[in-house]
């Protein structure tokens, strides 16, 4: 499968990006693994006719709102995010007409649709620097209220968040950080911003999967212990094999990102299945917020 998919990869002129949390077999078959941010604008910068990204719906869509010349496709479309469907555009209309004069902010993690109401997106990366931005004291925030939490430890602005959440990371609790302390003493424990904020109370380090990377490569600790969905873990081994990462419970696992299969991206490459398109409108307005914070 592999050797026919780099063949048809060729033929076409695309490139395969895979998201930090795809299982080990597409992120070992991907030219380039990051987070959705990076990913999309390796999409955009790249020459190829054709992206094939192995993600979630939201992350290959931003892809496309930033490369609208290009055929981005996704292996899966019921590859969703759970959290990203917990605000819908209408929801999101109504949610603004309730408290007007307010900013707008939406976590990259939201469709197109919902974007295209926002003032500006934000990941989990620069949260923090998009809320202090804005020229407003009362900001909503959408959908990760996890994250709004983290986000209100910085700054003094009125944040009013959304309910939603993700399941992966709010099934971390805070008894895991006590057992897996307990089990490894001398870990050093990093959980992601989308975590519950007493589990962040617990951890040495708050970081989004980019900063995982990063910092995996630089740490002079010999183990740490995450919170954050699993699969990122093959990426940290790869690139730092001295030390030992433990995943903060059994099974934090993302199956919506686990949809994607070299048999299903085999499929897509041959069929070019299945496109990701935007209605020009929203694309339009979706890429304003995008580039709002890009450009910060
Ligand atoms: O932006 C991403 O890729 C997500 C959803 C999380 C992260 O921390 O990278
Ligand atoms: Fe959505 Fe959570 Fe899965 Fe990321 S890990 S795609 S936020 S459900």
């Amino acid at each position: 499968m592999i050797a026919e998919i780099e063949r048809l990869k060729k033929a076409r002129n695309a490139t395969i990006l895979a998201h930090n949390y795809q299982i080990a077999d597409i992120q070992d078959l991907a030219d380039f693994v990051g987070d959705s941010l990076e990913l999309s604008q390796k999409a955009a910068a790249l020459d190829s006719d054709v992206i094939l990204f192995c993600g979630v719906h939201f992350m290959a869509e931003t892809a496309a709102i930033l490369a609208p010349e290009k055929t981005v496709l996704i292996p899966d479309v019921r590859a969703g995010c759970p959290m990203a469907d917990m605000i819908t555009a209408a929801e999101m209309r109504q949610w603004k007409e309730e408290h007007p004069g307010k900013k707008v902010v939406c976590y990259v993690n939201t469709s197109a649709e919902v974007k295209a109401e926002c003032d500006i997106c934000c990941t989990s990366s620069n949260a923090v620097n998009v809320v202090a931005s804005l020229d407003a004291n009362d900001i909503l925030f959408a959908p990760d209220k996890n994250l709004a939490a983290y986000v209100a430890r910085f700054t003094d602005k009125r944040i009013t968040a959304w309910d939603g959440y993700c399941y992966v990371h709010h099934n971390f609790l805070a008894r895991h950080v006590r057992q897996l302390r307990e089990r490894h003493p001398a870990a050093e424990v990093w959980v992601h911003p989308e975590c519950r904020p007493e589990v962040i109370d617990l951890a040495d380090k708050v970081l989004s999967t980019g900063k995982m990377v990063k910092e995996a490569k630089m740490t002079g600790k010999r183990e740490v212990i995450l919170g954050t969905e699993e699969g990122i873990i093959h990426r940290l081994n790869k690139l730092n094999p001295s030390t030992r990462f433990y995943p903060l419970r059994a099974n934090a696992v993302c199956s919506n990102m686990k949809k994607i299969t070299l048999s299903k991206v085999l499929k897509a490459i041959q069929d070019m299945v299945y496109r990701v398109e935007i209605s020009p409108e929203i694309s339009r307005r979706a890429r304003g917020a995008i580039e709002k914070m890009v450009k910060l």
